[in-house]
């Protein structure tokens, strides 16, 4: 069994025995399904058309797998994946395959489906991982007539599946195209600690000028698009093997040693996939564990409040029945007209109806506002109060800001009537916790060691 599946079983299984009971009953969403099919690590190659994306994916490959050409080439998804012959899938049977893992494709429909092939190579680069090769990205003019299925959710589902996602550029559209930037905009957020950018065919650049007034723009349109703080180091480089011919030959170009490290950078990159995804596979579940951590948190402070208010209103309706009994047997005794014990007894009873109808009421408003996010604010005060006097949490708050409109959702489905009992509650968190602090720092320090040995230094 090969490392990544080792690795992913072992996450997997946390997911199952650690998080999921708790996810359940606080309806929780995990971001991985502990049954699903292990996945392998995948590198996505995305980018402009004709910018060279098939065609490093075939310098990867050190053969011609994939067509090139300058016209728009590949009109659909490419899974290129090991196979000990050489072989071609067609989508619908990708997207209905229990063990490739793709079954989440099938919701982009039959337009999308017919697009989609799978090759399988016995090429040993692609032992450990896949590769994904896409349909180059076009303006909108274009757009509105050839594609007929959701294009940007595509690309968000392969993208959250793959570890590295390298985007490309060439020297004649840094950028500009309508596709590019609302794919970076909007389907590649959250997604950027994957991307790296790729500047590519820098070989056809005849005078220094001409290269960094190229690159500006690229600077340029990606500070527009991407919204973090950082923009994602540009690689800037070209394929020896396609570029035009060197300068002694009567040709002009910029010299282009430097690019040539530049592409070693990237093929090292690409090669350790495998390792980004077993950071990514710790790293995401601990996230998970953490934000489920404080969901069960303040779920308890809720679950505690609710309780407390319920105890006061039942408290005193039993404290006001079990008085007004005595005062009933005590009058009894002394042989007080029944009338008049009557009355005493109804106006009880109707004082502990009210009460009863009074607290129902406000247990109503309560589960109301559980709705609002800046009401479950003080939970997590509460819940957090030793960490946050003890120093600003900043890292805690944020999280909290993260979960918490999703925390609104998971009341709707599991209002504190639903909650399980308080001693199952903090067992559940108890394993959690154990998981947090104690099983996955193990698991990430097994996947450091491996990286670590598998790093190698080997170039292209
Ligand atoms: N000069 C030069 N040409 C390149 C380089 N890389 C690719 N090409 C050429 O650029 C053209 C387009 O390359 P492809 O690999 O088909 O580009 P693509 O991004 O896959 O294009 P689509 O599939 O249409 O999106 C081909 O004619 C390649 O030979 C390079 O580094 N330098
Ligand atoms: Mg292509």
């Amino acid at each position: 069994m090969t490392d990544h599946i080792k690795l992913d079983q072992k996450t997997k299984k946390l997911y199952r025995t650690a998080l999921k009971p708790l996810a359940d009953h606080l309806a929780f969403g995990l971001p991985v399904n502990p049954n699903d099919t292990a996945r392998r690590p995948t590198a996505l190659f995305l980018g402009n058309h004709s910018s060279g994306k098939s065609s490093f994916i075939n310098h990867l490959l050190g053969t011609q797998l994939q067509k090139t050409g300058l016209a728009p080439t590949d009109d659909g998804f490419t899974i290129i994946t090991y196979g000990e012959k050489t072989d071609s899938i067609d989508g619908q049977t990708v997207a209905s395959h229990p063990e490739l893992a793709y079954q989440d494709l099938q919701c982009l429909g039959p337009a999308f489906i017919s697009r989609l092939r799978l090759r399988a190579e016995p090429n040993p680069v692609l032992q450990e991982f896949n590769m994904i090769d896409s349909p180059g990205m076009i303006d909108a003019v274009d757009r509105s007539n050839s594609r007929e299925y959701d294009f940007e959710r595509s690309i968000r589902i392969f993208a959250e599946n793959s570890d590295i996602i390298l985007f490309f550029f060439d020297p004649d559209k840094p950028g500009t195209t309508a596709e590019t930037i609302s794919v970076l905009t909007n389907t590649l957020a959250g997604l950027e600690h994957k991307l790296m950018i790729v500047m590519n065919k820098v070989d056809l650049f005849t005078t220094m000028r001409d290269f960094a007034r190229s690159y500006g723009t690229l600077c340029w349109n990606l500070s527009k698009a991407i919204t973090t703080k950082d923009i994602p180091h540009i690689f800037t480089t070209y394929l020896p093997e396609l570029a035009t011919p060197r300068a002694d030959s009567g040709n002009k170009r910029i010299p282009l040693e430097d690019f040539d490290t530049a592409r070693k950078e990237i093929v090292n990159e690409v090669k350790r996939t495998p390792t980004r995804r077993a950071d990514n596979l710790v790293s995401d579940l601990l996230h998970a564990a953490r934000n489920l951590a404080i969901q069960a948190r303040v779920s308890d402070q809720i679950g505690i409040a609710y309780r407390n208010m319920k105890l006061r209103w039942h408290g005193s309706s039993a404290i006001i029945c079990a008085v007004s009994a005595v005062a009933a047997w005590l009058l009894w005794k002394r042989e007080v007209a029944w009338q008049n014990l009557a009355i005493g007894v109804g106006v009880a009873l109707a004082i502990v109806t009210l009460i009863a109808l009074f607290g129902k009421y406000r247990l109503n408003q309560f589960n109301q506002s559980l709705k609002r996010v800046e009401f479950l604010d003080p939970f997590f005060d509460q819940a957090y109060s030793n960490e946050i006097t003890l120093g600003e949490r900043l890292d805690l708050r944020a999280a909290w800001v993260g979960i918490r409109e999703g925390m609104t959702r998971s009341l709707k489905v599991t209002p504190p009537t639903k909650f399980p009992l308080r001693m199952t509650r903090l067992r559940l968190l108890r394993r959690l916790e154990r998981a947090i602090y104690d099983e996955i720092p193990k698991l990430r320090r097994q996947v450091g060691m491996e990286s670590n040995e598998s790093s190698p230094a080997s170039g292209n």
